[in-house]
């Protein structure tokens, strides 16, 4: 038997636009799904959504014979610069399924070690930052996340440095990223009309795209000319001369710009928030940050680290997982049904309809990680109890075949600056009574997260 939907009383035109805070849509329904319960509906001026967040909901829309990606209001927003992008694209558009086949081997667990010396490079210029401006000097850690991912992602994905380290103000290319991505967030909760009004909002969006499409075209014209371009090994060279096997064809130059935004903007603020959310839990929860250092002491000790390390740092990705568990930071997917369909034997979904998976919520259903989902307990992913997790529990990467393509090489990068870190540095809450707030873009981070650094010995 069909049952009635929670939602929120509906207001005329706008719907339930009124709960949900334009500045931090993400808390917004966390509160709605602790107020109506794991399945619950929302109107948005005259689109409907429906957010699930228990796992046994999650589990069987994660059924990929039944649901697929919906690319959703914001990521449509987005495909202003990330078009068909991996991202972006919907799952039927051919350069989708051309450009995973071409790119996957990159992103395979060969391809990411060879990343590791690069990963390292940059680690080194934020950690060398930090050691020369001493233990007074106040790190905003989120800032300096974003300057390690992105530089990181550049020079692994196109071997481009944007010398983020070297300079105050940030490469062009971030301020038009950010912005361009602030106005497709806004646009996703604006009336068309309102949108169509906004002139001077849409030419500020028109230059931002063009300055990323710009940046993109050069990298690819650089590279073109380089007489040494053949050799090397990156994404960029994969992405111009890599062959799709199934087609036969390579990737338009077009498609290849929008992957290369897709890139940087995928590839570097989720993994920047993810490493700052694990520095403030570490700081909150001085048990797990002291047994995380004494491993890493006996697996470092004062060496640099090397790829055969991380394998021995374990509990370094287990408080990563943990991590993205209370904090994941691209914290909504979206799904459609394939056919129209019952979802639970009692809520009817048909193919026009989307659900949000609510990642968040999911990882605080109290049926798999008890009453104390709140706690930062980072022996939940130990292995012999990370086998017992009941299935798509965990879903801070996405589903199936539109899974996060970029996986492995977030965690890596995670797991060794996360290693560095503790390794290298004795760090503490600038302001000890700072209380946690998230602030949300695309993605969420922490919010005036500022510690102090004192090098533990000096690396001469
Ligand atoms: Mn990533 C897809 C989370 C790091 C590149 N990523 C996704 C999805 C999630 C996600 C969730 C699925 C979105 C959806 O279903 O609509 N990604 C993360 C997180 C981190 C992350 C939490 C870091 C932590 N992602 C990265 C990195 C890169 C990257 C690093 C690139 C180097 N992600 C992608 C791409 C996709 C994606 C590309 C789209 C894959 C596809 O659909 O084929």
């Amino acid at each position: 038997a069909n049952v009635s939907i929670p939602q929120p009383p509906v207001k005329p035109i706008i719907g339930n636009l009124a709960e949900v805070d334009g500045a931090c849509p993400v808390q917004s329904f966390m509160r709605l799904a602790r107020t109506y319960g794991p399945f619950f509906k929302l109107r948005i001026l005259d689109r409907e959504v429906y957010f699930a967040s228990s796992q046994e909901l999650v589990n069987e829309l994660c059924d990929e014979s039944r649901f697929g990606k919906r690319v959703h209001k914001s990521l449509t927003e987005i495909r202003s610069f990330a078009g068909d992008g991996l991202f972006t694209a919907h799952s039927d558009e051919p350069n989708w399924a051309k450009a995973h086949r071409i790119l996957m081997p990159a992103f395979g667990p060969i391809g990411i070690r060879g990343m590791f010396d690069k990963m390292l490079d940059i680690a080194e210029q934020m950690f060398l930052r930090w050691e020369r401006f001493g233990p007074n000097a106040v790190i905003d850690v989120a800032d300096n996340m974003t300057r390690l991912t992105l530089d990181t992602i550049a020079l692994c994905a196109f071997d481009y440095r944007f010398n983020s380290f070297y300079q105050d103000e940030m490469h062009p290319f971030v301020g038009a990223m950010v912005g361009a991505l602030l106005e497709a967030g806004q646009r996703s909760r604006r009336p068309k009309l309102v949108t169509s009004l906004m002139l001077s909002k849409a030419r500020e969006f028109q230059t931002n795209v063009e300055l990323m499409q710009s940046v993109a075209r050069q990298l690819i014209a650089e590279r073109r000319r380089d007489p040494n371009g053949l050799e090397k090994t990156d994404l960029l060279n994969l992405m111009l001369n890599g062959v799709d096997p199934v087609t036969g064809e390579k990737l338009s130059d077009e498609n290849i710009g929008y992957q290369m935004i897709t890139f940087l903007i995928a590839g570097h603020e989720t993994t920047s928030g993810l490493l700052s959310f694990a520095t403030y839990l570490l700081l909150k929860n001085p048990e797990v940050l002291h047994k995380a250092r004494t491993i890493v002491d006996e697996v470092l000790g004062n060496e640099t680290p090397r790829i055969e390390h991380l394998a021995q740092l374990r509990y370094i990705e287990q408080i990563l997982m943990e991590s993205l568990r209370i904090w994941p930071t691209a914290a909504i997917f979206a799904v459609k049904p394939l056919e129209d369909t019952i979802l639970a034997g009692k809520y009817p979904l048909t193919t026009r309809d989307t659900v949000m998976i609510l990642e968040p919520m999911l990882h605080r259903d109290p049926k798999v990680w008890g009453e104390d989902a709140e706690a930062f307990r980072p022996e939940r992913f130990a292995l012999e109890n990370a086998e017992k997790l009941p299935p798509n529990a965990w879903k801070p990467f996405g589903n199936g075949a539109r899974a996060c393509i970029g996986r492995p090489f977030a965690m890596q990068e995670a797991q060794l600056v996360l290693s560095m870190m503790l390794q290298r540095f004795e760090f503490v809450l600038d302001d000890p009574a700072y209380t946690l707030k998230v602030h949300e873009t695309l993605t969420i981070k922490p919010e005036n997260l500022r510690i102090r650094a004192r090098a533990r010995r000096s690396s001469g």
